[in-house]
């Protein structure tokens, strides 16, 4: 199989990457975009994407000649889809009274379209997109079709699930296993022989709906089991327990790993692809639903329990530290943070929030100060809301002497309980409510 042109759709953070990777390894690579600016400034050599690493690979890439860039795609060996799979802003589907958000396929739909013109015998198609079950063989086929080629044997297609970690793409691009899914067996050799091209990691080849389902799977289980933690949470504080050290003493058990709780689930991955399951299947896919609801509704666990240190929230003023959606990342988008500092501030609270992987970031109706002082001068009290490296080592002595406020709330257990009291704090923990004994 010839594999000396791909065309890569999609440059996002995973498009990106991929495709600049390709190239610095003797391929040549069309990167291909509907947004022009991205073109025009990839074209200057500049990046849109913030990811370690992948500057250096870029620049190499389009140094070695292999890597040029186009709003179209053109003929190729490869034809290789990384675009958005987001939820549909104003529509939603309805199963027994309960509401579930549906998968945006447009991108898909458009960068499958726009390739049929230039699809050719024995060309390969490889679909990496986060995809509802089954949308290879009924939403691609069919589309690809028009081109008057039969899928499976004039040309080959594939669906291969992304599993990188945003922070280490460029090493887990190269070093992780991969599951190709095939429409058929040859197609899946053929997505081997593709991703051979720069794969290290083991490649282990499928169906394409198996290969779907693999990827839904992997990150539902992980929505599913921080979703009991949660809830964990919640019935530790009922019956007076420290959720953590039950947390701690269950996983002693052999077989057992419990997650941890925490304000909730962000990110665009483990809060998303469950959904793609309840959207397919809503009849069948029940618990999934339940841990989305109940990973949604954490936010407002937590809100309350500020309103308990508290007495009232109604214009009491907050320092909130931490924004991003989860440690050590600069990432703000689908924090749960954020929606626990707007439930806050309905609730009558003001709140200022200290960012340090991204100070100066505008968030609509979010108050972001320039430092861990301003933030704190005015407080309250001090609510934890990400477990931020920097945040573990405060020593509470010293905040103590930037700060008027005597109350801390801890939603992710990253503090101790003796040093915040010893220092003069009245201290919360997310999931700990010690009841005396009767
Ligand atoms: N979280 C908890 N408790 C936990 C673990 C996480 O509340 O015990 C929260 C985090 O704070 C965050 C959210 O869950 O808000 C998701 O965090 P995550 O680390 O589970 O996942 P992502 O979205 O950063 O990246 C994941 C990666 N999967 C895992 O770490 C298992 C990555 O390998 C996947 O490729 C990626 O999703 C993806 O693209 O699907």
């Amino acid at each position: 199989m010839n594999l000396q042109k791909i065309c890569v759709i999609g440059l996002g953070y995973i498009g990106l990457p991929t495709a600049s990777t390709l190239a610095t390894h003797g391929v040549k690579v069309l990167g291909v975009d509907i947004n022009s600016n991205i073109i025009e400034s990839l074209r200057k050599g500049e990046i849109h994407i913030q990811e370690p690493g992948l500057r250096d690979v870029v620049t190499q890439a389009i140094q070695s000649g292999n890597f040029t860039f186009s709003t179209k795609p053109e003929e190729a060996d490869v034809f290789y889809i990384a675009v958005p799979t987001p939820f549909l802003e104003d529509e939603h589907g309805e199963y027994d009274g309960r509401q579930y958000k549906l998968a945006d396929m447009g991108a898909v739909t458009s960068a499958a379209t726009a390739i049929v013109p230039y699809l050719r015998k024995g060309n390969l198609v490889v679909l990496e997109s986060t995809s509802p079950p089954r949308t290879t063989t009924d939403l691609l086929v069919p589309i690809l079709e028009r081109s008057g080629l039969k899928a499976g044997s004039d040309f080959f297609l594939c669906y291969s699930p992304e599993r990188v970690l945003p922070g280490q793409i460029m090493r887990e691009l190269i070093e992780n296993a991969r599951v190709i899914g095939g429409i058929t067996p040859e197609s899946a050799k053929a997505g081997r022989a593709f991703y051979q091209i720069f794969v290290k990691g083991e490649i282990i080849e499928t169906d394409a709906t198996t290969a779907e389902m693999v990827k839904l799977m992997e990150n539902t289980t992980r929505d599913v089991n921080i979703a009991i933690a949660n809830e964990f949470s919640r019935l530790a504080e009922r019956f007076g327990v420290d959720v953590w050290e039950a947390i701690r003493l269950a996983n002693l058990h052999p077989r057992i790993n419990i997650l941890s709780p925490g304000p909730g689930v962000g990110g665009h991955c483990i809060s998303v692809d469950p959904w793609f399951f309840v959207e397919a299947a809503p009849e069948l896919a029940q618990l999934i639903y339940q841990a989305r609801q109940v990973n949604d509704a954490q936010p407002k666990f937590v809100v309350e329990k500020v309103r308990q240190a508290l007495g009232s929230l109604q214009g009491k003023k907050i320092a909130a530290l931490g924004l991003a959606y989860k440690p050590d990342v600069d990432d703000l988008r689908e924090s749960p943070a954020t929606e626990v500092v707007h439930l806050l501030q309905e609730e009558g609270a003001q709140a200022k929030v200290w960012e340090p992987f991204k100070p100066d970031a505008h968030m609509q109706g979010i108050n972001m100060v320039l430092s861990l002082e301003s933030a704190l001068a005015e407080a309250e009290a001090i609510l934890l809301l990400v477990r931020h490296t920097e945040f573990v080592r405060f020593k509470p002595n010293d905040i103590a002497l930037k700060t008027k406020a005597r109350i801390a709330i801890d939603t992710v257990n990253a503090w101790d309980t003796n040093e915040w009291q010893e220092a003069g704090f009245q201290y919360h923990r997310l999931g700990v409510n010690k009841l005396p004994i009767p």
